[in-house]
């Protein structure tokens, strides 16, 4: 079935897992806000489902959910324009994802980088859930029938299986229903580094807290892991090609790139020649500038969490106007018999 024929609809999710930060922000939320509008219907998701393939203390997810839903919102993303919602709250995401734990093939999960790296060499022990990740993400995004996904370039893979499954489905089934959804990996930070070493990624999970800019840092914290940063002593580049094998130079200017809205050349245009002493501090300022609305107002959501939950259970009516119709339908396709009436 042609792209067209379907609504053009955005979904996207992030795990309530805690520690938001800079690569959060840049490479999925600021994408989210930018896609909010005239042309897509937007949905946008805490992926609980998802936090807990791995362990999470109760308590901590709670908190983790409603700030999330708090970045959210103090990023951008407005309860009006777009669906908010928590995925535990629409059950048709899990229930679609049995539907797909039997359309995907074992080899296919096996060949996920994510379960690679989480599991580890400890796969024996890893969750059955972790395992079947990819398959509930791409439940997320069928069961609303999304045309496209803004992500980070460390999910393409995940799109790629969910695109995968879609065409199988359809396939086994003789039918062109669920849509092959576009990735969209896009912008000058699409994959943001850790500031302590410039070959990882910056990640919720990483032990050193000076490798990430979390959302809820104040303007010190800021300031003090730019400073600290690892960068290399050789001065800034004035084009683009300068910063090959200058891994750390390269994420920081990715980042200013991304923050300011310019493209990486404008950058160096502007900053080419300039040691990393100056550079670090005109960093650290405009991450200042854009971070701390965000940190205050997710602060002040987070006081009005009556709130928050309004919002997601608002968020979940809606949402359920989409899941339920394509559920029941997948449903029949598949050869479930619906209940009548009583
Ligand atoms: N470093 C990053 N740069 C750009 N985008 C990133 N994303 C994550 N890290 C970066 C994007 O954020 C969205 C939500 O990610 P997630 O919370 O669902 O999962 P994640 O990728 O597992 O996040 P972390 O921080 O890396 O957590 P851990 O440490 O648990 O693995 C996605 O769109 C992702 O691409």
């Amino acid at each position: 079935m042609s792209e067209s024929a379907f609504t053009p609809r955005v979904f996207s999710g992030i795990q309530p897992t805690g520690n938001l930060h800079l690569g959060n922000y840049l490479g999925a939320m600021k994408r989210f806000v930018d896609m909010q509008g005239a042309d897509f219907e937007t949905i946008y998701c805490m992926v609980d489902l998802h936090a807990v393939t791995v362990w999470q203390d109760p308590k901590d997810l709670m908190k983790s959910t409603r700030e999330l839903c708090a970045g959210f919102i103090a990023a951008g993303i407005d309860p009006e324009k777009s669906i908010l919602i928590n995925q535990s709250q629409v059950p048709e995401h899990a229930q679609l994802a049995w539907i797909f734990n039997c359309v995907a093939r074992m080899g296919w999960m096996q060949r996920m980088t994510q379960w690679k790296d989480k599991a580890g060499k400890n796969a024996q022990n890893a969750s059955l859930g972790l395992f079947a990740y990819p398959a509930l993400m791409a439940a997320d995004i069928l069961v609303y029938h999304a045309t496209h996904v803004p992500v980070g370039e460390d999910q393409k893979q995940h799109l790629e299986l969910t695109r995968d499954i879609a065409i199988k489905f359809n396939h086994d089934y003789g039918v062109d229903f669920f849509p092959e959804t576009e990735p969209v990996i896009e912008g000058a930070a699409t994959r943001v580094m850790s500031l302590r070493d410039g070959s990882k990624k910056m990640s919720k999970s990483d032990v050193s807290d000076a490798s990430r800019i979390n959302l809820t840092d104040d303007a010190d914290a800021i300031a003090k892991k730019i400073r600290k940063a690892k960068t290399d002593p050789e001065a800034l580049p004035s084009e683009a090609n300068g910063l090959e094998e200058r891994p750390e130079a390269r994420n920081l200017v990715n980042i200013y790139a991304a923050l300011n809205e310019q493209s990486v050349d404008q950058v160096l245009a502007d900053v080419g020649g300039k040691q990393f002493s100056e550079f670090k501090p005109m960093l650290a300022d405009l991450a200042v500038s854009k971070l701390a609305p965000i940190s205050t107002e997710m602060a002040r959501l987070m006081d009005n969490q009556d709130e928050i939950d309004r919002i997601l259970a608002r968020g979940s009516q809606r949402a359920r106007e989409i899941t339920v119709p394509i559920l029941r339908k997948t449903y029949d396709i598949v050869g479930m018999v619906p209940p009548v009436q009583l």
